[in-house]
This record gives structure tokens, sequence and C-alpha cells, in this order.
């Protein structure tokens, strides 16, 4: 097989005459299984953007901004939601709303909210965190272990003023809670008059995992963020949903940092579309992902258990292939397949833009790489 050059993603192709070709692969062409916010916006997507009615959404006049919000608040059974721009504003959003300063959040260690949002809890709320790494390889907290990290505040402690889980959790493997765990984690946090937020970049991937409707499984908490731009593949935005107060308050923090977006029905038409039509079509992305561990776990020195993937998401360690998290992930990408390395371990994320045979196709490249 010829050699590539230097670090440019390539691919083979016998010509007619028995000539090998050797050509670059362009972007659109990689296996890209970084994340699942790669995906690219449907034609249906595209149609509905170019013809959205649209308004002025700081004044409350975007029909479809308003129609988003309206269907979404439907969907989780709550009484409001707001569109803003990513998860992470939503996730902030919510913190912001539901603590003081000098409150203290109660979070799992692995969390997007802790690890990956900047320290913007910090910046905007000025609250601290306490983090528990989870007992549970998924990393969804149980009530115990929440209970015992919870303080009312007095002369040497800070009071709990928020709770934060994540569903599906991300560096859990993408690891579904279910709606029993959830709510007895709310119901006693409500005891003692705690809020619970609830991030649910993936949360639509969580109830098609449980056969269940996304109200079910955040029934009793009181916010959830959702994403609208990662599986169900909109270009932009996430939607939060809660009580009518404490939407009123989001709002206003929305456009305090910068989020009131004008004729953002443009955006929110495509996000209509993946509200509506893309939640039916997430267990392809979780059979997907399924094969995807299937094949890795065959792989000498490569360490998961495919049974434990229950939604798009595969983290597998690599310590025992003798090869860094870094070395493979470029090796990978020389063979035109796209993954992200973490500690000493890997993530592939399968969405609507991974096709069929591209699984196959990926762990084969695998295989070739660790050789
Ligand atoms: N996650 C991204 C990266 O930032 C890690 C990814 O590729 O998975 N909550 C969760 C659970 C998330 O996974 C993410 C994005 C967010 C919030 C933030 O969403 P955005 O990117 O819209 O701000």
């Amino acid at each position: 097989m010829p050699t590539p050059t230097k670090s440019a993603p390539f691919f083979v192709r016998k010509a007619k005459r028995g000539k090998i070709q050797v050509f670059r692969l362009r972007n659109s062409q990689m296996i890209d299984l970084r994340s699942d916010t790669v995906t690219k916006p449907t034609p249906e997507m595209r149609a509905a953007m170019a013809a959205a009615e649209v308004g002025d959404d700081v004044y409350g006049e975007d029909p479809t901004v308003n129609r988003l919000q309206e269907r979404a608040a439907e969907v989780f059974e709550k009484e409001a939601a707001l569109f803003v721009a990513s998860g992470t504003m939503g996730n902030q959003i919510a913190v912001k709303v539901h603590t003081r300063p000098g409150d203290e959040v109660i979070i799992e260690a692995r969390t997007h909210i802790y690890n990956y949002e900047l320290g913007m809890a910090g910046i905007l709320s000025g609250v601290t965190f306490r983090t528990i790494r989870s007992e549970a390889a998924s990393g969804h907290l149980t009530w115990k272990e929440i209970a015992a990290a919870c303080r009312s505040g007095d002369d040497h402690s800070a009071p709990t003023g928020l709770i934060c889980l994540e569903n599906t959790h991300n560096f859990g493997g993408g690891s579904v809670m279910n709606a029993e765990q959830c709510r007895d984690i709310c119901e006693n946090a409500a005891k003692l008059g705690v809020s619970v937020h609830i991030d649910g970049a993936r949360i639509f991937n969580a109830a098609v995992a449980m056969d269940t409707g996304v109200a079910e499984l955040t029934r009793y908490a009181d916010s959830v963020q959702l994403c609208l731009s990662k599986g169900l593949g909109a270009p932009v935005g996430s939607v939060l949903v809660g009580s009518r107060d404490f939407i009123n308050e989001a709002h206003l923090w929305r456009k305090r940092l910068g989020g009131g977006m004008r004729q953002a029905g443009i955006i929110a038409a495509a996000g209509l579309l993946a509200l509506e039509d893309s939640p039916e079509r997430l267990h392809e992305d979780h059979a997907k992902a399924k094969e995807l561990a299937f094949g890795l776990a065959s792989l000498p020195g490569i360490a998961i258990d495919p049974k434990s993937v229950m939604t798009n998401i595969v983290i597998f360690d690599v310590a025992e292939t003798g090869k860094s998290p870094a070395q493979i992930c470029d090796g990978l990408k020389r063979h035109g397949v796209l993954a992200s390395g973490f500690d000493t371990s890997i993530r592939m994320v399968t969405h609507r833009d991974i096709g069929q045979n591209d699984v196959g196709v990926a762990v084969n490249m695998m295989k070739q790489v660790l050789v």
C-alpha cells in the first residue's frame, strides 16, 4: 500500500489498468466520530430555514422561535421554554437563576457543567462546586451519594443551592439515568428546598434508549437544558424548560449575556424539525454505537464492555494497546477516521452522518493503527 504524505488523510483506489492511486480525503469525506455536534443540517432543515417566518425575538415577535418554545414546553410538560444559543448558555443561565452567590452546587465529577464550561459558574453565578465521583461507572449519582454532600449552610460552610444531573452522562459513556432514580433525587432535594437542574444535552437519546418520553425522565426536575444541535441534527441552539417564573428570569439573563438573537426564527426553524422529527431516528445511532463497541472490543488491548453501551457514545480504554490515545487518534486520522482522546481513553460518537458501512471501516482502521 502506498504511504500517505505526512498527516494527510487518504484513501487508495485501484484505477483501470491496475494502477494504484492515492487520494487525499476532504474533511467531508472523513468518518467523523469526534462528536454528534458535527452533524450537518438536513436538506429539509435547510429548506425550513430558508422559508422561516421571522420577527424580532427580543420583542418576543419571532413566530418560529415562539412555536419552538411552545412545542418544547409541551413535549417536556413544563410551563415554559426559552430558546438559547447553546447548551453551555442554557446550563449557565439555569445555574444563575437557581442559585445565589456563595452557594455550593452538587455535581458529578465527570460532568460537562463542571469540566467543560470554562469555570463560568464561578464567574457568572459566584458559586462553588462540590463534586462527587459517582461510584457507578455510569456516572449517575444516587440520592445517598448526594445527601451525604448536602449542607444547609452555617458559620463554617456554604449552603447547597443546586443539584445538577446529566442525562445521558456524556463521559459516563452516554449512560442513562432512569426515571425512578431521577425522581428519587428530585423529591428528596425538594424536601430540603434545593432545586435540581438536568443537563439534558442528549435527553432524547436517553428517552429512546429507555423507550419512554423525555417528560417521564425529567418530570420532577426544576429545569432541563436540551440540545438541538447534537444528535437531533440542528445547526445551532438549545432550549431551556421549566416553570414560568424560572423562564421569565432566564429570559433576562439570556439578554444580559447577549443572547437576544433578533430574527432567530431562521435557526429555530431547523430546531423545530430537530425536536419533532429527529428523535424517532436516534435508535439508528444507538445501533451503530453498539456495533462499533462490539467491533472494538474484539481488538487486542481495547477495554470496553459493549453491553454497557446504551446510546450513541462509545468510550474505551486503550492503556493496554501500548499506544497513547493521541497516537491512536493521529493514526486513525491518517486513515480517514476522526475520534477524540482523553486520559487513557478514546471517545467515538455515532450520529446521522455516519453511514452504516462507516462503522465497519472505522473498526478496520483501528485494527490497522494498532499493529
Ligand atoms: N459537549 C461536547 C463537548 O463540549 C465535550 C461534545 O462533543 O460532547 N452538556 C453536555 C452533556 C455536552 O455534551 C455538551 C457539549 C454541552 C452541554 C454543551 O453544549 P454546547 O456545545 O451547545 O454549548
